[in-house]
């Protein structure tokens, strides 16, 4: 059974640009739960870190460089189907490539300045929760 939790970040190009309320807005308009958030700067550790599987791509480090230039808003989502309904609401990593009407349409500069991140699996969305959150902070399920 899909999973009902996905971790999405704003990052810092969309937080620069004062998108967070509109991003808010149309995750919670599609149905999402905020369960938890929280703004914070990731160091380069932390991002590096985080995307520990990407090490190898020539994108890495400029990838760890952006995600870590400024402060970013993370947040744990609840909604049935989460992952894969949250991929759809973001749409395409390359925002040339994503369908009218997402996210990162709307919001992203270019591919490695991209708006907004969504687990791409349930195992993804629980090891990332854990990243920025204590358990404690989090509701599991809808209250
Ligand atoms: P997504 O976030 O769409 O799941 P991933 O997990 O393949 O994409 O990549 C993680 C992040 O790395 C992307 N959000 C994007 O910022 C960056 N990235 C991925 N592919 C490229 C690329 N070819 N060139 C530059 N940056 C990239």
């Amino acid at each position: 059974m899909a999973g009902i939790k996905t971790l999405t970040m704003i990052k810092p190009g969309a937080v620069h640009n004062r998108h967070i309320g509109a991003i808010l807005n149309m995750i919670e308009e599609a149905g999402f739960r905020i369960s938890a958030i929280k703004s914070l700067k990731l160091s380069r550790e932390d991002a590096e870190e985080f995307y520990a599987e990407h090490r190898e791509r020539p994108f890495f480090n400029d990838l760890v460089e952006f995600m870590s230039s400024g402060p970013i808003v993370a947040a744990i989502l609840l909604k049935d189907n989460a992952v894969v309904d949250f991929r759809k609401l973001i749409g395409s990593t390359d925002p040339e490539e994503a369908e009218e009407g997402t996210i990162r349409k709307l919001f992203a500069a270019s591919k490695s300045k991209n708006a907004i991140h969504g687990s791409d699996s349930d195992e993804s969305a629980e090891r990332e929760s854990t990243f920025f959150f204590s358990k404690k902070e989090w509701l599991e399920r809808e209250p």
